[in-house]
């Protein structure tokens, strides 16, 4: 059997956030679904926790939206970023009525603006993305200062490696592989299980505009019924990705293995697609430490 699994991934590309001084396409998030967001208490504390209500609104601005696909899983997944990109975080309220979606006890673990992207399918409709801020009492935005990570990220005693194809570039799909294995031993980890209904999760944000592209496993779909499978995957795991123009990105890999969550992340910088001017060449400065 072919031990190494090639995740092609769907796409969902979502993008510009308006607090991001970026001059380029407009990849915004263009949903006409409506979220309202309630905090308890309604001021947050860094490192204090709260309880987070999302309401899914339909485009009449006026009807809670009760009727969910389940798409890994889940009936919404919320993924939630602190603007400069030093913080993740991958949650999955839990839905009451009347649209909402309830998560107890969200800690933002410092003081600052984070982005959410609430991610959802309604029923017999598209998949929505809708980005909202939540920001903790005094909170300033930052930007995010990236800079290429290494190639090797350990993490809880498991040592991701990924390899960033040559003339990686914008506006075409290229792999991006990861290699597991034991930061120990060295030895390949091949026994990672099911998350999530994947091998595997990547979300993607670049730095200077946090566009969103969540990698979804393809086929996954069509797999409802095949989540309690035993499966397992590695130490290979490959992700397919078009990213939307040339700058650096920040990705986290999701993985399980022995029940635990790893999240993995990197910064990989991608080049302009031909005839695009680069971030970098039109005057922003950007550091590419190694
Ligand atoms: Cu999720």
């Amino acid at each position: 059997m072919n031990r190494r699994l090639i995740i092609i991934a769907l796409l969902l590309m979502i993008g510009l956030l308006p607090l991001a001084a970026h001059e380029g396409e407009d990849h915004s998030p263009k949903s006409e679904y409506f979220l309202k967001v309630a905090t308890e208490p309604g001021t947050i504390i860094a490192g204090e926790p709260f309880d987070l209500t999302l309401q899914i609104i339909e485009p009449d601005g006026e009807t809670p939206l009760t009727s969910y696909d389940i798409v890994h899983e889940k009936p919404l997944h919320l993924i939630i970023v602190k603007d400069d990109l030093t913080q993740f975080l991958h949650e999955h309220p839990t839905y009451r009525t009347e649209g909402r979606f309830l998560l107890n006890d969200l800690v933002l673990p410092e003081s600052g603006t984070y982005v959410m992207y609430v991610d959802f399918t309604p029923t017999g409709g598209e998949q929505q993305v809708i980005r909202a801020l939540l920001s903790t009492a005094e909170a300033t935005t930052q930007k995010a200062a990236l800079a290429v990570s290494a190639a090797d990220v350990e993490v809880g005693g498991l040592n991701f490696h990924i390899h960033v194809p040559e003339g990686l570039a914008a506006g075409s799909p290229y792999e991006l592989d990861f290699h597991v294995t034991d930061a120990a031993t060295g030895a390949d980890v091949a026994d990672l299980e099911t998350y999530l209904g994947a091998g595997g999760h990547l979300v993607i944000i670049d730095a200077f505009a946090q566009g969103y592209i969540h990698t979804h496993p393809s086929g996954e779909h069509d797999m409802a019924g095949m989540s309690q499978m035993a499966m397992s995957y590695g130490p290979e795991i490959s992700f397919e990705a078009t990213f939307p123009e040339g700058g650096l990105y920040k990705l986290w890999l999701q993985v399980r293995h022995q029940g635990e969550i790893y999240t993995a992340p990197f910064v990989i910088e991608v080049a302009a697609q031909s005839g695009e001017a680069t971030p970098e060449a039109s005057g922003h400065g950007h550091g590419h430490g190694g």
